[in-house]
């Protein structure tokens, strides 16, 4: 496949932007080789700078859960644009999509925009150790949950993928105040809580971990969480910024019915432009300024244009979309697992309504070690093999895979003739 245009446009890139990229793990520098430059997407489709046309299943890393160029949203966003592309001020569409995200996530009486996840869940740690006047956080191995300080310590995506354990810049000071156990390991979580009774600010865990490829909790885990937290007084944070609205209409917890205090969302809510957001029980949000005296702020935070992607939306996320986008993963995977044996691959599979992993030369993933057992080589000759195919997998075995709506059967048997390939060629 004749990618020149982006391995020309990569070496430009570097000369103005660290690593040629403005998110690292966009760098391909896990699976190797040069990023691929995009002009354009359209439903289950993205098209390169070379007019290369692939099944996308990265989906922005995640909001596009109604594929690309979706009108009605795209639409939304023109006629906002028309209007004004901001103010700094409060809009009425705010409150509009406040109440939409209440409704669909019941956990949540009160909820606050911001930009990113990042910025999510940074407030949301800051909210749990202003409410609990504790310092100490607990989150788990492999786990992301944005660049914050307090939260790269031993996380997963791009910061797994680039072999960075914790990153420079991070005081010793804060990240001693981080402490870590083994994702599905609810013995670990017991026993920091009896080294650290009644000490600890909160819990914040991806409910189902997509930052590490794609690992479901264990059956009892996010419950054992919900009564551990509840006994010590501490604030169980779900980080839905991945799972939100893509599991289900609320999320992971919706799907394991487990209610956390505060929830963090980004991606899907936004529709595909900046957003995220942090909500869940009104006597925890009451903290937040202005209500409160726990400062959080933004300039953009609830941007008419991002507002209305988001609100767009969330309209269509119906009971129908998420019962195809299930079927659509489960015939993927099944294919994927078919193809590989018949090759004699041992692929190890994770999914959930429309998100997967893939893991080479392992036979269950359940947790970070697993994932550092599998075969990574494997997984990256697999991902070339795929993307000179015409299929966009993550470019990280430490990621995970996102279907859309859009993913039609044409799409997927795309994906499953190339797979049959590659499998072949490994
Ligand atoms: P952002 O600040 O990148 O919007 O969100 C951070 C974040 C928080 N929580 C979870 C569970 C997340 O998955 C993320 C971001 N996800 C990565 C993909 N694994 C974003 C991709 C990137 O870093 O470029």
């Amino acid at each position: 496949m004749n990618r020149t245009t982006s391995s020309r446009l990569i070496r430009q890139a570097e000369k103005s932007i660290p690593g040629g990229v403005n998110s690292p793990v966009r760098a391909f520098k896990g699976v190797g080789g040069d990023p691929v430059f995009f002009t354009r997407g359209e439903g289950p489709y993205l098209y390169d700078v070379d007019d290369n046309r692939y099944v996308d299943y990265i989906q922005s890393w995640g909001p596009m859960i109604l594929g690309h160029n979706h009108r009605p949203t795209v639409d939304a966003v023109v006629q906002q644009a028309q209007r004004a592309l901001g103010f700094g001020a409060p809009t009425e569409g705010e409150i509009t999509l406040a109440e939409k995200i209440i409704d669909m996530v019941p956990s949540i009486e009160k909820v606050r925009l911001v930009n990113s996840g990042t910025e999510a869940t940074m407030s949301a740690i800051r909210l749990a150790r202003g409410f609990t006047g504790r310092d100490l956080i607990l989150k788990f191995t492999g786990c992301y949950h944005g660049h914050s300080d307090s939260l790269l310590v031993k996380a997963g995506s791009g910061v797994l993928t680039l072999g960075i354990p914790n990153s420079p810049g991070v005081p010793d000071a804060i990240a001693a105040r981080t402490l870590n156990a083994p994702y599905n390991d609810l013995e670990a979580v017991r026993t920091i809580f009896s080294e650290y009774p009644e000490q600890i600010a909160c819990i914040i865990i991806e409910p189902v971990a997509g930052n590490m490829g794609c690992i479901p909790p264990v059956p009892g885990f996010l419950e054992g969480l919900r009564q551990l937290t509840k006994d010590q007084g501490t604030v169980l944070i779900f980080d839905e910024v991945m799972t939100g609205f893509r599991l289900s209409p609320s999320g992971a917890q919706g799907l394991y019915g487990v209610q956390p205090d505060l929830t963090t969302l980004g991606k899907v809510v936004g529709g595909g432009l900046p957003i995220g957001a942090f909500g869940g029980r009104g006597d925890i949000m009451s903290y937040i300024a202005p209500e409160g005296p726990v400062y959080q702020a933004g300039t953009l935070s609830g941007n008419p244009l991002a507002v209305s992607a988001g609100l767009t939306t969330l309209q269509h996320l119906t009971d129908d979309v998420y019962r195809q986008i299930q079927a659509t993963t489960n015939h993927l995977i099944q294919g994927l697992e078919e193809r590989a044996a018949a090759h004699g691959v041992q692929l190890a599979t994770n999914h959930v309504c429309g998100m997967f992993g893939l893991f080479f030369d392992v036979n269950r993933v359940t947790n970070f070690d697993d994932v550092t057992q599998s075969n990574i080589d494997k997984f990256n000759r697999f991902f070339h093999a795929m993307l000179d195919a015409g299929v966009y997998l993550a470019p990280s075995a430490f990621e995970a895979g996102f279907i859309s709506v859009s993913h039609d059967a044409e799409a997927i048997q795309f994906t499953l003739d190339a797979a049959e390939k590659a499998f072949a060629e490994l």
